[in-house]
């Protein structure tokens, strides 16, 4: 039996000895490697937090003392040293364990995270909790140096600064964001480097000056106390004794013998205590090492060589065909700025950041700094392009409203990963966004139906003098022709792509396709649909909708979105604000619940946002009497029947 596999919780680990762990190290990566080989993950910053993990489990006591690791990408030696060793080869898989840390998938699992930076907040309301319960137990929050570019992360330093609590925090520094880590901080933390090689000069400094007769050993002394406050000066220690933590560091996030004795000199401190390795992205798988932003989030791929498994797919992803619309668009129009944050390779703007170095700016995982950042560019004629993930825009709801919205600058939002994601589940899964712009007076929210329409949505968006938000999917195009001159399309109004008269389906963004199906199959059993392709959220397109509302009472609003405030709810608002009495209602999304992980395929027949709920819909609709075995659906039966012409 493997090393690895006689753990069955963090304690065994205690069982072995020092020598054992670099042997238990290899095992680790190797489990790791296999795993993520064919599921896909986080595999690098996994990979380079290793020896970390193993000090940790070795020197606390888990789970009494609370580890949290921020954003949880980085935790599958943690996963594998806590019980979730045979499961691991379920990692992200449909109803396998989750690729983040997760309270409810185990209680060594201090926090359930996905977002970044969140660990020092909630680390120190954990010491705060323990301390009110007379606790004395240790909480340990692991920070990457990407984390540490979000705001948040030093609200946390600020706060434990001054509640004093004994918050251990691990700085992880492997210099690496996803892609290369930004801003000040990070030219600040790689001078270590240079205390690094300074450190070994003045030890040879050290030993000529002992060697000298009889002064030698006064000289000595006095070059120590230098050395000391010299080291302060040029390592990160006096950023965070600023905030009132105790600064160790920065020691190699490799050397296992070294970890154990320095954690195990910190553990249980008196105050905050901060400490600060170096580590490897990618260390001990050569490919990794070598390319740790393609192995940061990797799909699957040959260990021998690193190569990916994926077969060469012609039809482009929705992310590919707005990064090449940024770069064809800013070519002729020298306003448009790309913001990101943290996310170039993810947003697809790798290439504008090669072509247009002046005019692309990476503000780290800094959501909200971004927002308020293009809101200052746009104040002054710029038209930035804010390129952010669906889910992580969550984070910069006030400064879209506040900074952005009431003075209607003109920033285009695009909004990626819009929907379900997949694999990364509930903290990933973008389907809140229309919800929270839509209440926003000024905002303009569109979602293309395929990437042809998304190339024309962007350059709409680019023309509007206005804030505007372009909401688009995970995954593939729908392999449509992209047209060679890009049209924009008018703003506030939908298309109609096909006529029927016995109900009317309404659908939005990659929804569209979900109903072409449906409509499709709606027509085998006998049943017209008139398909609507709303492509507006907000302003809906009132005229066509109300129109047709007028010979088809039977409606269906299809979004992959949250009901709650969505697509659907906006269009029975506008029928119930226009007092159209009559019509059946049915909408389709998802339901006041968080969506899992799994392939999207899979959750969006779980969600009940596919063609087939479609279908249902439109047979209950159409008075068929079906067999209906709804678990795991959403069909919401709504009539408006009660509501007056003049209400
Ligand atoms: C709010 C938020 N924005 C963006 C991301 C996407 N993201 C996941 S990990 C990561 C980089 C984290 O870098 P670091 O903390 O240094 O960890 P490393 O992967 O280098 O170990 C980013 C940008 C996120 N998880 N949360």
């Amino acid at each position: 039996m493997s090393l690895l596999e006689q753990i069955k919780t963090s304690g065994d680990i205690k069982k072995l000895s020092r020598k054992e762990l670099p042997l238990l190290a290899a095992q680790i990566r190797n489990r790791i490697i296999d795993v993520v080989s064919k599921n896909g993950g986080h595999l690098a910053s996994s990979l380079g937090a290793v020896e970390l993990t193993l000090a940790i489990h070795y020197v606390f006591d888990l789970p009494k003392d609370t580890l949290i690791w921020d954003v949880g990408h980085q935790a599958y030696a943690h996963k594998l040293l806590t019980g979730r060793n045979q499961q691991f080869d379920t990692l992200r898989q449909y109803k396998g364990i989750s690729g983040f840390t997760k309270m409810k998938e185990s209680d060594y699992d201090g926090f359930t995270v996905g977002h970044s930076s969140t660990s020092i907040s909630a680390g120190l309301g954990i010491c705060y909790a323990k301390d009110l319960n007379q606790d004395d137990s240790d909480v340990i929050s692991v920070i990457g140096d990407g984390s540490m570019t979000a705001g948040l992360a030093y609200e946390g330093l600020n706060q434990a600064g001054d509640l004093k609590r004994k918050l251990i925090v691990i700085l992880n520094d492997n210099d690496m964001s996803i892609s290369a880590n930004v801003g000040a901080l990070s030219s600040y933390l790689s001078r270590t480097l240079s205390a690094k090689y300074l450190q070994s000069m003045r030890n040879q400094f050290g030993a000529f000056l002992k060697s000298l007769p009889k002064i030698g050993e006064d000289m000595y002394g006095i070059a120590k106390r230098w050395e000391e406050s010299f080291k302060t000066f040029v390592t990160p220690g006096m950023l965070f004794e600023a905030f009132n933590f105790d600064y160790f560091g920065p020691i190699d996030g490799h050397n296992l013998d070294h970890l154990i004795d320095i954690l195990t000199n910190i553990k249980n401190p008196d105050s905050p205590v901060l400490l600060h390795v170096t580590t490897t992205k990618g260390k001990g798988y050569a490919p990794a090492e070598k390319n740790p932003v393609y192995f940061h989030g990797v799909g699957s791929f040959a260990v021998d060589t690193g190569k990916s498994n994926k077969v060469t797919d012609c039809v482009p992803s929705y992310t590919q065909v707005f990064g090449t619309h940024m770069v064809r668009f800013a070519k002729t129009n020298k306003t448009i700025v790309a913001v990101t944050a943290a996310m170039p390779e993810g947003t697809g703007l790798t290439e504008f950041s090669k072509l247009y170095k002046d005019r692309f700016i990476d503000v780290g995982i800094a959501e909200q700094h971004a927002v308020t950042f293009s809101a200052g560019l746009a104040s002054k004629g710029l038209k930035p392009v804010v390129a952010i993930y669906s889910t992580f825009l969550q984070r910069a709801y006030d400064q879209i409203l506040h900074d952005v919205c009431i003075d209607a600058h003109p920033v285009v939002f695009a909004i990626d990963r819009g929907g379900i994601v997949g694999e990364d589940g509930p903290t990933h899964h973008g389907l809140f966004d229309f919800s929270f712009l839509r209440s926003m007076p000024n905002m303009t929210i569109m979602s293309p139906m395929d990437e042809n329409e998304l190339a024309r949505m962007l350059l709409t968006a680019i023309n509007h003098n206005g804030p505007i938000a372009l909401r688009y999917p995970r995954g593939k195009g729908q392999g449509v022709e992209i047209q060679q001159e890009i049209k924009p399309v008018e703003i506030g109004k939908g298309r109609v792509v096909q006529e029927g008269a016995d109900l009317m389906i309404i659908a939005i963004g990659q929804s569209v396709a979900e109903a072409v199906l449906a409509a499709k199959e709606l027509a085998l059993k006998g049943i017209c649909a008139t398909l609507i392709n709303a492509r507006f959220v907000k302003p809906l397109d009132t005229a066509l909708l109300v129109e047709k509302a007028d010979r088809i009472k039977k409606i269906i609003t299809v979004e992959e979105h949250v009901l709650a405030g969505g697509f659907g709810s906006a269009v029975m608002e506008m029928y119930a604000d226009k007092g159209i009495t009559g019509l059946q209602f049915k909408r389709i999304g998802i339901d006041d619940k968080f969506v899992e992980h799994g392939p999207q395929e899979i959750l969006k027949k779980d969600y009940g946002v596919d063609a087939d709920a479609i279908v249902k819909a439109g047979l209950e609709l159409a008075g068929f009497d079906l067999d209906l075995n709804l678990t795991g659906s959403n069909l919401l039966g709504f009539k408006t029947d009660g509501i007056k012409k003049d209400a």
